[in-house]
């Protein structure tokens, strides 16, 4: 192959990057068909965020006299959602049902509690899980059962539910927004937390699903950090999950309401006009905690 003086010739060095080239491309191909146009784009600097959705908004309104009920991350906790809702004395009819995201992942009835979100006309923002249950769902749609997905656990539970996730229910996650706005209560919906930097339409959808903290002047999805709901100044008050370990949280403008069902602790709602808490404890631990509320 080498040339004489030990160096490759500039038609043995097409070659070789050609025979390199070609297979590489074709395998990227086959795992997921944008990675070729993300591939001469920026390959170095693709990452997980870079796949997130375009930014959905949708604003809702109570209805009247009804109450505004936000409910944290439920993660398959039928059980307790249920429970929740009895002492809640929910009714469909008057009330508005905003659930914060997380219905599945981890915990025992993930179907069951997008069928009875559903049922009960619960509306609900994306959360992490979600979004990865989704993006599972829609690359087997388009590429088979055995499709990969960039940045996602090929042993995750998402990958097997995704496989026989009922349509109807995906369609219910697949409208979902990324953030509900409730003008009357001057009240905002996000998952995991908001950028207190940007507008509401400039923010990014990863960092809506992901972020807890403000890492040098940034969103991180880090534990150690400044809590982001911390240094959110309003107008509106915020209501968001996805921080289990930090639990409840009560910051002049922000609230957070993921109070670890899945991991044996609380669900946790918030119902306004009244400003006030409502919570049952978990009926069973599910899973064991780490960093991925
Ligand atoms: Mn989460």
């Amino acid at each position: 192959m080498a040339a004489s003086n030990g160096r490759l010739s500039f038609y043995q060095t097409m070659l070789l990057s050609f025979v390199v080239a070609v297979p590489v491309l074709v395998l990227l191909m086959r795992v997921d068909p944008h990675s070729i146009f993300l591939f001469a784009r920026s390959p170095a600097r693709m990452k997980k965020r870079d796949f997130a959705p375009p930014l959905v908004r949708k604003a809702l309104s109570a209805n009247p006299g009804g109450r505004v009920i936000l409910m944290g991350d439920i993660h398959g906790c039928l059980d307790e959602m249920q429970l929740l809702l009895k002492k809640l004395n929910f009714q469909a009819d008057r009330d508005l049902l905003v659930l914060l995201g997380d219905l599945v992942g981890k915990g025992p009835k993930p179907f069951e509690v997008i069928q009875h979100s559903k049922a009960i006309g619960a509306h609900t923002v994306l959360g992490n899980h979600d979004w990865t249950l989704l993006r599972w769902y829609e690359q087997q749609r388009s590429q088979g059962p055995d499709a990969l997905v960039p940045f996602a656990n090929p042993d995750s539970e998402h990958r097997k539910l995704a496989r026989i996730i009922p349509k109807d229910l995906a369609e219910y996650l697949q409208q979902a927004p990324h953030i509900i706005e409730i003008p009357e209560h001057n009240a905002i919906a996000v998952h995991a937390g908001l950028d207190p930097s940007l507008s509401l339409d400039k923010q990014h959808t990863f960092d809506l699903m992901h972020m807890r903290t403000i890492v040098d002047g940034k969103p991180s999805e880090k534990h150690k950090g400044t809590p982001w709901a911390s240094i959110w100044k309003g107008p509106q008050t915020v209501f968001f999950g996805h921080d289990a370990k930090r639990g409840l949280q009560e910051h002049p403008y922000a609230i957070g309401l993921d109070t670890g069902c899945v991991y044996g602790k609380q669900l946790t709602s918030y119902v306004l006009p009244e400003k006030a808490l409502c919570r049952v404890h978990a009926l069973a631990s599910y899973a064991a905690q780490n960093s991925s509320d």
